[in-house]
Formats: C-alpha cells, sequence, structure tokens
C-alpha cells in the first residue's frame, strides 16, 4: 500500500482522531500517532492489492466535549465529499456518531456493523457508553448488526431485545462459526446503500490486545479478527470504518498498537476489490 498526496490518485482517506473527551479515561489521545508508526511493520497487505491511501493528518480536540464533536462533524462532511470510503484513528467510541451523522448528509439508508464487546446503549452514562443510542437518532441509520458481545448491564439486554436489534455475542459467534456470522451481517446491511463499520478494540481478546479502558475476556483471536475486517471492506458500498478504544498508555510492548495498525492495514488494502 501507497501513501499518496492528492485526492485524485487516492483510493481512500485516512483520518486520526486524537480524543480524549467523552470517557473517564486518559489515553486514547495518544492512538492515531501510535498506529501510524507501526505501518512501516506492513511491507504490503496479505491481498497485495496495493490500495493508495491520503492520509489527511488529525481533528485535535477542542476546550469542550461539544465543540469538539461540532468540529469533527463539520470536517468529516469536508471528507466525506471526496466520495470516498474514509477510515478513522479514534479516539474514544463517542468519534462515531458525529461521523456517522456526517455520512448521513449523504445516505438515505445507512447500515452499521457494531463490532465490540459491550452493546454501547447505557442511557444517560457518558458519551463513550451511548454510542448506539445516539446514532439511533440519525434518521437515516436504518440498520445496526453487532458481533462480539460479551458483557453488558441488563438495561442494555432489555434495550437490544426491544429495539430489536441483532446481535452475535460470542458463544453465537463461537458455535456458529465465522463464515457464517460474516454471511449474516452481509446479509442483513446488504440493502443499505451506505455500510459503517465500528470496530472497538475491546471486541478482541485482551490476550491479543491488552492496550484499552476495559479488558474483557473471551474475545475474538487477533487472526479472526483481520480475517473480519479483509471480509467487510470488500462491501461495495462501505462508506466508512473506525477502530476506536486502542490505549497505549495501558498496552503492553505495543501489541495493541500493532494489532490496530494491522487490521486498519487489511481493511484499507482490501477496499474495493472482490
Ligand atoms: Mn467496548
Amino acid at each position: 500500500m501507497d501513501f499518496v498526496e492528492t485526492i485524485e490518485e487516492c483510493d481512500l482517506i485516512l483520518v486520526g482522531l486524537p480524543i480524549n473527551k467523552g470517557t473517564e479515561k486518559e489515553g486514547c489521545d495518544e492512538a492515531p500517532s501510535k498506529i501510524r508508526e507501526y505501518f512501516d511493520n506492513f511491507f504490503f497487505s496479505e491481498s497485495a492489492n496495493n490500495n493508495r491511501i491520503l492520509d489527511k493528518g488529525d481533528i485535535t480536540e477542542e476546550n469542550n466535549f461539544d465543540t469538539t464533536i461540532s468540529k469533527i462533524y463539520e470536517k468529516m462532511i469536508e471528507y466525506f465529499k471526496f466520495n470516498k470510503p474514509i477510515i478513522t484513528l479514534g479516539g474514544n467510541h463517542s468519534i462515531t456518531f458525529p461521523i456517522i451523522r456526517a455520512l448521513s448528509r449523504f445516505h438515505e439508508k445507512i447500515g452499521v456493523i457494531h463490532i465490540d464487546a459491550h452493546p454501547d446503549c447505557q442511557i444517560d452514562y457518558l458519551p463513550y457508553g451511548d454510542v448506539i443510542g445516539s446514532i439511533k437518532q440519525i434518521d437515516e441509520v436504518k440498520k445496526i448488526i453487532m458481533l462480539g458481545l460479551r458483557n453488558w448491564s441488563k438495561y442494555e439486554y432489555n434495550y437490544l431485545k426491544e429495539e430489536k436489534i441483532p446481535f452475535i455475542d460470542m458463544n453465537s459467534f463461537m458455535e456458529a462459526g465465522i463464515d457464517y456470522c460474516l454471511k449474516k451481517i452481509k446479509d442483513y446491511v446488504s440493502d443499505c446503500d451506505a455500510i459503517y463499520v465500528t470496530f472497538d478494540i475491546d471486541a478482541i481478546d485482551p490476550a491479543y490486545a491488552p492496550g484499552t479502558g476495559w479488558k474483557e475476556p473471551g474475545g475474538i483471536t487477533s487472526r479472526d479478527a483481520i480475517k473480519i475486517v479483509q471480509n467487510l471492506a470488500k462491501l461495495p458500498t462501505i462508506k466508512g470504518f473506525d477502530l476506536v478504544e486502542v490505549n497505549p498508555s495501558l498496552d503492553q510492548n505495543d501489541i495493541t498498537s500493532i494489532l490496530a495498525a494491522k487490521i486498519v492495514f487489511e481493511f484499507a488494502d482490501n477496499l474495493g476489490t472482490k
């Protein structure tokens, strides 16, 4: 994969969102630069497609949460106008809402694939904990499906049932197998004109990705995570992807950031392929 300088040359856009506000644990702001450092670890992606990336740099934090979120929204509108897929490096999970809100300016029917250990619909909690509650307010978000769940509050569990949000928890993922689950996810969002993937690194088992704020045992392996992103990137209507909650200050020997770089690299290079 090559980095290029102009929008005309690129196959996708990369944006860093070093955002701490919206959560109670500091450190996710270090992730975009740390993940970028490790892009050099990989000579070539496994699919060897050689997609070209335009790195637009970071959208930095403002003094308060609301102005930060508005700034992300305005900037992302500017970037989505180019009509190229966008990968963003978080930041905590509160960045997903302004990105999808910006995307909703350009599409009628958005499908969201939410890969996470948690369902993130804890209403009245800090913004990073109610990602789903906030994006469900966006009219154009017609479908949400979740993968990797293994820790939820009673409120969240009931919410998923009441709102009829389909999810694949870790036991179902193990029992049904990765290919079946990928097909189920892709079928569910197949009638959407834009698909957005939000990937919380805590979906992956902390044995592979300890550098995150809430370590949840019993998660996805690093190999399965790579296969999942390689596969989802091939969806022709993919418009955006974020990787959130990587926290380098809680990591060990940067293994989480290296895996994050690999996930981004593999997703990026499979975009637009069959
Ligand atoms: Mn999570």
